[in-house]
């Protein structure tokens, strides 16, 4: 059966009093140093100063509340190694994702550039022809990150720009600084409202 067109649905279990909890996958795709691991940490309160590259994929989980829902979310945090930067991004991440976060560094071109070819790759048409046994990524909420913006000197990515950028995709676009931790809770608990709101579309 062809999944084209719906988006899974996510898992709910219960927690030790009985409430309903539901686990949301979040990806994070960036070039290599655009803040990935600085954000997931930051969010998760395992904030470094150091730099260590990640190698493969790691995730840690957070349960948050939104919209009256217990939310477990399982962020995952990947490395910049060939299988990120490639569009389209890694099939396996796609298909697991409830929410997909597109981040890059607002000091690097470089960074700028990568993630518009992953936003345009996610929601190209040919995605969806080409792999129609996942998702359709046309549907799969994704949220612009701009990241590091606390180096105010230091920036090459005007925000106007990276919203028009956004805006032009449907996207919606948000910065954010993994050292001040400004916006950081913002959006993962956007990513997650984006998700359930579309898991409960495709239930009714
Ligand atoms: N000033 C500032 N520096 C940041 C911020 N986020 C990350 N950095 C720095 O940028 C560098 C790269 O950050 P990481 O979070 O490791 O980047 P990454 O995308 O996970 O890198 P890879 O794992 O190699 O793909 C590190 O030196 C961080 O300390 C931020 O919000 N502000
Ligand atoms: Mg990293």
């Amino acid at each position: 059966m062809s999944m084209e067109g719906t988006m899974k649905e996510c898992q709910t279990f219960s927690d030790k009093d009985g409430a309903a909890v539901r686990v949301l996958h979040i990806m994070t795709f960036g070039c290599h140093r655009a803040g990935k691991s600085s954000l997931v940490n930051r969010f998760v309160g395992h904030s470094t100063k150091h730099y260590y590259p990640t190698i493969g994929a790691e995730y840690k989980n957070k349960t948050v509340r939104v919209d009256d829902c217990n939310v477990k979310l399982r962020v995952f945090d990947l490395s910049a190694g060939k299988a990120v930067w490639e569009c389209p991004p890694p099939q396996p991440m796609v298909r697991s994702a409830h929410a997909v976060l597109l981040v890059f560094d607002v000091t690097s071109l470089e960074s700028f550039d990568v993630m518009k070819k992953h936003a345009l790759s996610l929601r190209a048409e040919k995605w969806k022809t080409q792999h129609k046994f996942y998702c359709d990524t046309k549907e799969l909420p994704c949220i612009v990150v701009g990241s590091k913006c606390d180096l105010v000197g230091h920036r090459l990515v005007p925000s106007s720009v990276a919203q028009e950028f956004a805006t032009g995709m449907g996207l919606m676009y948000l910065e954010t600084s993994a050292e001040t931790g400004d916006n950081v809770e913002l959006v993962y608990i956007t990513a997650a409202a984006l998700a359930l709101e579309k898991c409960k579309s495709n239930r009714d």
